[in-house]
């Protein structure tokens, strides 16, 4: 058995698991927050060898309601320790909501509650937050707000936005990156009667994809604390370069990057994507794009369209980091009457900004010690209260980095979506087009966003996403007054 202490006091973080340069890193770190993450070593033998496109790949099962109601939606869903198979011939010891590495989608609609009864069948703490969702306070998934071991709570969501591709992943204090790194996440898919009158791929050529990296040892265990630079393996909903048969039409697929600490920069060979959504809903217009870039939690839905292809044609979704991630085979013909408009709908007008805030994103290092992340320049701290600001209001955020080490960071924000208004002075990336819950920080970069805080009171965090810095301290924390 090997701790995180261990894992800390043996040098493990060389090159480091908080992403920081070499030559910055302590050797020696003390104990992070939270309890101590077992890591199990369980295979002796030689490392599987991944062979690409010998699996297929899985599309999550969508979680059904215990009871379904024009107004609600009630479901059961677990937190298990679980096993799957990542690499060939072995069962990875992992975790997973609904047993499943690569939680079960949740569906929802706008309009219609959805309530969880969640119950953590773990021998530890854990808890779920929606990523992107509008919800009551209590119901966040708040770091301190922990499901105990064996313990059920209810979590309601009220749905009360638009369609879009949400995610929900665990959140609890000082383990959240083990958590979601070993599986706890899943896809939270709101549907609205307007983009269905759209008349855009659905059903079955409507897919998420949760893409992450991973690391394995040379006999195939997952190794949880190191360099995130060494998590080389790409699994697309779980697993490595698998290929997923499509038909000569169009599809929507929804993409999650999932990762701990991650930017993927996709792109398909000889094709574009049809960009149609971001992390908060649909696009105003349509707009084809060579690559897409995807920092850790946010997300994009996609169109591809197959129909130009014979049978047989093969077309690999690459990364520039890592290669071919996945191979979309094309291996029938088949009807469509799914249409992708120039026109989606129309973005939300911005409301008036009353108030100017900085929001600084930096590692603060220390002899012989781990560093800390800080915001402001102040280590997270469940208990005290960094912005206070007035429900309703309109408010502009510069978020920078003024990271000494040169690290990248990103950022999110709970409750409410935002818009970028500037990056580095300048107009907004593609990426950053839409409604937006994340974005990518790099050192030196400035970006200004603009958010309504509308709807509940409450505190909720502010973090940067990549979960080793959050779990170091990189999160603060706004109280909504009324
Ligand atoms: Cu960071």
């Amino acid at each position: 058995m090997l701790n995180r202490r261990g894992v800390l006091a043996a040098g493990g973080l060389a090159a480091g698991v908080f992403g920081v340069p070499q030559l910055l890193t302590p050797a020696q770190g003390h104990e992070a927050h939270g309890t101590e993450f077992q890591e199990s070593k369980t295979f002796t033998g030689a490392k599987p060898e991944i062979v690409p496109w010998t699996r297929p790949m899985p599309v999550p099962p969508v979680l059904r309601p215990l009871v379904s109601t024009p107004k609600q939606e009630i479901y059961q869903l677990s937190i298990d320790r679980t096993t799957a198979e990542i690499l060939p011939g072995l069962q990875s010891p992992v975790m997973g909501f609904g047993g499943q590495f690569v939680g079960p989608t949740i569906k929802a609609k706008t309009g219609r509650k959805t309530l969880i009864m969640l119950q953590n069948k773990m021998d530890e703490a854990a808890n779920v937050h929606l990523h992107g969702g509008h919800v009551p306070a209590e119901h966040d998934g708040h770091p301190k707000d922990l499901v105990e071991p064996g313990r059920t709570r209810l979590y309601l969501y009220p749905n009360t936005q638009q369609g879009t591709t949400l995610w929900y992943h665990d959140h609890s204090h000082g383990n959240e990156a083990a958590h979601v790194y070993l599986g706890l996440h899943g896809a939270y898919v709101i549907e609205d009667d307007s983009e269905r009158a759209l008349n855009l791929p659905s059903g079955a050529y409507d897919v998420p994809i949760l893409l992450r990296d991973i690391q394995f040892d040379d006999s195939g265990n997952i190794v949880v604390f190191d360099d995130p630079a060494k998590r080389t393996v790409v699994l697309a909903n779980g697993v490595p370069q698998p290929y997923f048969e499509v038909a000569a039409r169009k599809y929507r697929f929804r993409l999650i990057n999932s990762a701990n600490q991650r930017v993927f920069k996709l792109r398909l060979t000889g094709d574009t994507f049809t960009r149609i959504g971001s992390d908060g809903g649909l696009l105003a217009n349509s707009v084809e794009a060579e690559e897409l870039i995807l920092s850790s939690a946010e997300r994009t839905d996609v169109v591809i369209d197959f129909t130009k292809y014979p049978v047989g044609t093969k077309v690999l979704l690459t990364d520039a980091a890592a290669g071919e991630i996945l191979r979309f085979d094309v291996v029938r013909r088949a009807s469509d009457s799914s249409r992708v408009p120039a026109v989606l709908r129309p973005l939300p007008a911005m409301p008036l900004s009353t108030v100017d805030r900085e929001v600084d994103l930096a590692f603060v290092f220390k002899p012989n010690e781990r560093p800390d992340g800080v915001i402001n320049g102040k280590v997270f701290d469940m208990d005290r209260v960094d912005f206070t600001i007035k429900r309703g209001s309109t408010e502009t955020w510069l978020i920078k980095s003024s990271d000494p080490a040169g690290v990248k960071h990103n950022f999110h924000l709970h409750l409410v979506q935002f818009r970028v208004l500037e990056r580095n002075g300048g107009p907004p990336l593609p990426s950053d087009a839409g409604l937006k819950d994340t974005i990518p920080i790099s050192a030196g970069e400035t970006v200004k966003v603009q958010a309504t805080f509308t709807g509940y009171t409450g505190r909720y965090v502010y973090h940067c996403h990549f979960l080793e810095h959050s779990w170091i301290g990189m999160m603060a924390q706004l109280e909504i007054v009324p």
